[in-house]
């Protein structure tokens, strides 16, 4: 297939670009953090998805290196907003269990945090549920090691894998994205209301920050707000950008 044979040499050429989308502190309005979403510019100008091309990295293995670059680039990213006077910015990056395969991921991330010059608790790794819930021992050892480095885990999609909560006592995670399916229906689907604030509620009970995704309006941040929920994120205040724009996003919120 041709996008499979794509890949290897789109690697090779760092042929991938990172996106960013702010989170913001729903009390302030602010970012807090950015997440990095990568994107696989095409010749006529459009994008492969990573829907598209994350399953097919995994596949063949290539997610490590593409992995890798992404933590790299993210943690740069970090560095160049935090010395033009973000000082506390913060960048996300979402993570697939095969980067936990080889044993090598506390290195990468150590290394890349080194080299960009930032303290650990300015990245945060997101981790779908699903990827939780199939977690072995030897995940979970290091996902409570670079925990204990400083580096925050986020559960990502919450609400959309299997209905196992078991997992949440393993492992120090230190943060709860609702999933976007349950936001959109927040004003419109009649049952959505009192689940999401029984998750945010459970979250809170654990310790866990929340995060609501696919935000896309005033009264779904208001909603949010009255339910305890602390941070969100969505094109009610941003699609992802490139760092280009990101850059305005950043001096507006200050
Ligand atoms: O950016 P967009 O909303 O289209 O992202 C689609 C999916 O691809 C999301 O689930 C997101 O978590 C995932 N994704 C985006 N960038 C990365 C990445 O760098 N690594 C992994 N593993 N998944 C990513
Ligand atoms: O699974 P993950 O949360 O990493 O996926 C992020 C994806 O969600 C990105 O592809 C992004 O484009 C999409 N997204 C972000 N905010 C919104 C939103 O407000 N509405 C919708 N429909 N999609 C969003
Ligand atoms: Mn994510
Ligand atoms: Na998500």
């Amino acid at each position: 297939f041709k996008l499979l044979q794509l890949l290897r040499p789109a690697i090779n050429q760092k042929q991938f670009k990172l996106y960013y989308q702010p989170m913001i502190s729903l009390a302030d309005e602010k970012i807090t953090t950015v997440e990095a979403l990568l994107r696989w510019p095409q010749p006529d100008g459009g994008f492969i998805t990573p829907d598209q091309f994350i399953p097919l990295a995994e596949s063949t293995g290539l997610i490590s290196e593409l992995g890798r670059w992404v933590i790299q680039q993210a943690c740069l990213f970090c560095a160049r907003h935090r010395s033009l006077g973000h000082s506390r910015l913060r960048v996300a990056v979402n993570l697939s269990v095969m980067q936990f395969k080889d044993g090598q991921l506390q290195h990468i991330v150590e290394k890349a945090l080194h080299e960009a010059q930032i303290p650990a608790d300015a990245l945060e790794l997101e981790l779908t549920e699903s990827l939780l819930i199939d977690e072995t021992e030897q995940i979970q050892k290091q996902l409570n090691s670079l925990s204990d480095l400083g580096v925050t885990i986020a559960i990502d999609d919450f609400g959309t894998g299997y209905s196992n909560l078991g997992y949440l006592r393993n492992f120090n995670a230190s943060k709860l994205k609702i999933d976007r399916s349950f936001i959109i229906g927040l004003g419109t689907a009649v049952d959505d209301e009192p689940l999401v604030e029984a998750i945010i509620n459970m979250a809170k009970s654990l310790g866990l920050e929340t995060v609501a995704e696919g935000i896309e309006n005033k009264a779904t941040l208001h909603k949010l707000l009255s339910m305890g929920c602390s941070v969100g994120q969505g094109y009610y205040w941003s699609k992802p950008v490139p760092e280009e724009e990101l850059g305005a996003l950043l001096n507006k919120s200050n």
